[in-house]
């Protein structure tokens, strides 16, 4: 087998979290054992077994792009923490986690925020992911730019090279490409085998890179599927991937964080109505759920009229796919607005 790169490691319970950040400023990249107990990796993976055996890993999605990026094997299931409370509290809001944010995100914001936590399940004929950066989806924002986003992939079984363990290339957060646009990027000659690393850990730890860092799932060539969750922070003035006004529970909201990391805010949303179709039907909805789409969003149009000055970009796809399914036409009702 080619050598490959590789990711330096520390141990949760003991990691300076000043040490870490050193590395992933240095490297991009950096793996934390033990993260969390056998005990929260068990109960994470019970409370979310029924949903990931539900799923349906060649569902139909509205954007089809992350259909393709994800592809045909994986089962990719949205707002983890509205499905485990176990979750939300121990993992989301780890607090080595959020003192490596406080970190890296806090100096270019007031407050970060939670960007996404979705699983992805890579189930067996899982073929490599496309080699990407994360901070892709802010590809707007003029280079250079700060630290954008924080991102983990965290497993809860144990990844292995074979079952489609995150690649990752170290050092390519400070590789001149990253200021190119995100299609000059892709259009870059390969990597070489050398360059790749292979996030094998055991269950309970995390990958945590950046969202300049090139990575992707790997190929799973086994019959275990790959269980890992990915969750990433991103700054507080950045739009988030998944909708967390609308995905994370109320229950969760105010939550305090932990002692150390009060500077975090990880959604800033209050009850909505729209909320309950959404957790269950993922942020990435599909089409054929439209009618339910349309009852939630009828009734969250009575409240909107409060909410009326925080509009969203007409060019999001949510935004076009919901005025379609709403009147044909490709222009949300302002008073729909703040609900997307
Ligand atoms: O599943 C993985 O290992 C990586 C997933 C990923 O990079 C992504 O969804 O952006
Ligand atoms: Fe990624």
């Amino acid at each position: 087998m080619t050598a490959t790169a590789t990711i330096e490691r520390f141990d949760a319970l003991t990691a300076d979290p000043d040490t870490v950040h050193a590395i992933i400023e240095r490297d991009g990249v950096v793996i934390l054992e033990g993260l969390l107990s056998a005990e929260v990796v068990s109960r994470v993976n019970d409370e979310v077994g029924a949903v990931l055996d539900d799923a349906d890993p060649d569902a139909e999605l509205f954007n089809p792009i992350m259909k393709a990026f994800h592809g045909p094997c994986t089962k990719q299931v949205t707002s983890a923490c509205a499905i485990s409370p176990t979750f939300a509290t121990e993992v989301m809001c780890h607090p080595l986690l959020l003192a490596l944010c406080d970190r890296i995100l806090l100096p270019s914001c007031a407050r970060y925020q939670l960007n996404l936590g979705h699983l992805l399940q890579r189930g067996p004929g899982a073929d490599e992911q496309l080699l990407h950066r994360d901070e892709a989806v802010w590809s707007d924002v003029p280079k250079p730019a700060p630290e954008l986003q924080m991102a983990t992939v965290i497993a809860f079984v144990d990844f292995t090279r074979e079952n489609g363990g995150t690649r990752i290339l170290p050092g390519s957060h400070g590789w001149p490409d990253r200021r190119q646009s995100p299609a000059e990027q892709f259009a870059q000659p390969p990597p070489k085998a050398e360059q790749i690393a292979y996030a094998e850990m055991p269950a309970g730890s995390a990958v945590v890179y950046l969202g300049g860092t090139i990575h992707a799932g790997g190929s799973n060539t086994t019959e275990i599927p790959r269980r890992g969750a990915h969750l990433s922070y991103c700054l507080g003035w950045l739009r988030t991937e998944e909708n967390n006004y609308l995905a994370v529970p109320p229950r969760h909201r105010g939550q305090a964080p932990p002692p150390g990391a009060g500077t975090a805010r990880l959604c800033r949303s209050r009850q909505h109505p729209a909320r309950r179709w959404l957790s269950r039907y993922g942020a990435y909805a599909r089409p054929d759920r439209a009618p339910r789409a349309r009852r939630a969003l009828t009734s969250a149009a009575a409240q909107v009229s409060q909410n009326r000055g925080r509009l969203c970009t007409s060019a999001c796809p949510q935004h076009q796919w919901f005025a379609q399914e709403l009147g044909g036409s490709d222009q949300v009702p302002p008073d729909r607005h703040a609900i997307l």
